[in-house]
């Protein structure tokens, strides 16, 4: 048996998706794997990689039109899984700046936003943030307190977010604010005056990735920064599907190397006189870790051919969200005492990924959140209202 790919779903990729497999593979082998551990105690994310994953044509590679690729989705979830496998915070940065920023601008913004950044941004040489979330509104972003007032010289912001991924690396923050006729779309530049940025740096998990606070004081706009075709809530949220269908498969990846890891080390680690993956209670971990490395990529992979067919559903991919992240810490869990000890430390990935896989559980949409969804999905009845 392949210990990752336990029920060889590599047989239904095509030549292309396995190439790009294996390419991202050896960039997160011979470029982040080395550095990780001490990025993550360091907590620091290497400014250089964001041009070097724009050369692998993994940013915003699955959108189309203006130059990008428009990959397949079993492509795009395969990069994820491969990222993820390293560190979620870099399944998050092309996430962030992909399925979130890039695709807000290629959905709602004007022709000249998207001729303006989707280029540099696909190449990385700009970088995004998505700004919804505040200190007042997480899972119910609709509460947000961001203002955006019109008057005759365009736009005045005022507000607060919190928790943004890349929020002082970005170039351009597509924000999210509450004007009288709802909520709408901004890109604010880094430079406007009355934004100001701090990073969050407290955090025991994601310490490989950078998140921050925004704060919005009187930014003054021109109307040519609203995207103009975003809404209401429905914008930012159909971005979060997007998003939130990379999790799917990224999730499958830190699954797989917390098993990769578990395997290694209990065929080497020797006690009571032979290696501990030969004891009973072992297997079943191992087997438990296998299995769920297993189906969540069977998900995954069904959500791809939905995807690839135009007929997913937000609620199929907040069961997939449910259920790898889910599956996810599981393994990483199992996993982590599997190394005993030594799997406390940051010589093996396997805390790391648990660590970061918390995050993953809680951002995006929390556990919970994707639940009531898929509850609201089958009984026709809201937990929400
Ligand atoms: P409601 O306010 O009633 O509906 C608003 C409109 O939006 C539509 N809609 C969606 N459309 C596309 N995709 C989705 N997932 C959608 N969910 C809702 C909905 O049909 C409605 O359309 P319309 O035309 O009728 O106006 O909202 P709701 O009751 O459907 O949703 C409530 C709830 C709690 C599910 C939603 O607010 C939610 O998802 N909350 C979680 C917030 C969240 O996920 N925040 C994430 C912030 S970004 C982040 O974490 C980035 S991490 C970095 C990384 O990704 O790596
Ligand atoms: P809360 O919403 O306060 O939830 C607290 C608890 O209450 C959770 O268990 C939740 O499930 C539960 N709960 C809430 N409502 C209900 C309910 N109706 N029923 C049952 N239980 C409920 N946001 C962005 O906008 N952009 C980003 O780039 C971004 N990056 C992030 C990076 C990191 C590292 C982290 C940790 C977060 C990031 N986030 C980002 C924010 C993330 O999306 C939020 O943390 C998430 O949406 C949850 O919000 P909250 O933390 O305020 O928790």
């Amino acid at each position: 048996m392949d210990p990752l790919d336990p029920l060889g779903l590599g047989e239904e990729l095509s030549t292309e998706e396995r190439l790009l497999q294996e390419a991202v593979r050896g960039w997160v082998r011979d470029r982040a794997l080395p550095r990780l551990p001490g990025l993550y105690e360091r907590g620091e994310f290497p400014p250089e990689w964001a041009r070097e994953l724009g050369a692998l044509g993994l940013l915003g590679m699955q959108l189309e039109g203006y130059g990008l690729p428009g990959a397949g989705a079993v492509a795009h979830g395969l990069a994820c899984l491969e990222l993820e496998a390293g560190d979620s915070g870099l399944r998050s940065f092309v996430s962030v700046q992909g399925s979130l920023a890039m695709y807000a601008i290629r959905h709602y913004g004007s022709e000249e936003q998207r001729a303006r950044w989707l280029g540099p941004m696909a190449a990385g040489e700009a970088i995004g943030c998505f700004a919804l979330t505040e200190p007042d509104a997480g899972s119910d972003p609709a509460a947000m307190r961001t203002r955006a007032v019109r008057d005759a010289g365009g736009w005045r912001l005022d507000g607060a977010k919190m928790w943004i991924t890349n929020g002082s690396r970005a170039d351009v923050a597509v924000v999210w604010a509450r004007a009288d006729d709802g909520v709408r779309g901004f890109l604010v530049p880094a430079d406007a005056p009355g934004l100001t940025t701090a990073d969050m740096t407290r955090k025991l998990s994601f310490r490989a990735s950078i998140t921050s606070e925004l704060v919005l004081d009187g930014v003054r706009l021109p109307d040519e920064a609203v995207l103009p075709g975003a809404s209401g809530m429905r914008a930012p949220l159909s971005c979060l599907t997007e998003a939130r269908y990379g999790i799917v498969w990224g999730t499958v990846g830190a699954a797989r190397a917390c098993l990769e890891a578990a395997l290694a080390y209990a065929g080497s680690r020797v006690q009571f006189g032979r290696p501990i993956a030969g004891f009973q209670l072992t297997q079943a971990k191992l087997a438990d870790m296998a299995a769920a490395v297993a189906t969540s990529g069977l998900l995954a992979l069904r959500l791809a051919r939905l995807k690839d067919a135009g007929r997913l559903r937000p609620e199929q991919v907040s069961l997939g969200k449910l259920n790898n992240a889910r599956s996810a810490l599981a393994v990483a869990r199992a996993a982590r005492t599997v190394l005993g000890a030594n799997g406390l430390t940051l010589e093996y990935p396997v805390m790391r990924h648990l660590a970061n896989l918390e995050t993953v559980l809680t951002y995006e949409g929390t556990h919970e959140i994707h639940a009531l969804v898929v509850g609201r999905a089958l009984t026709g009845l809201s937990a929400f209202d």
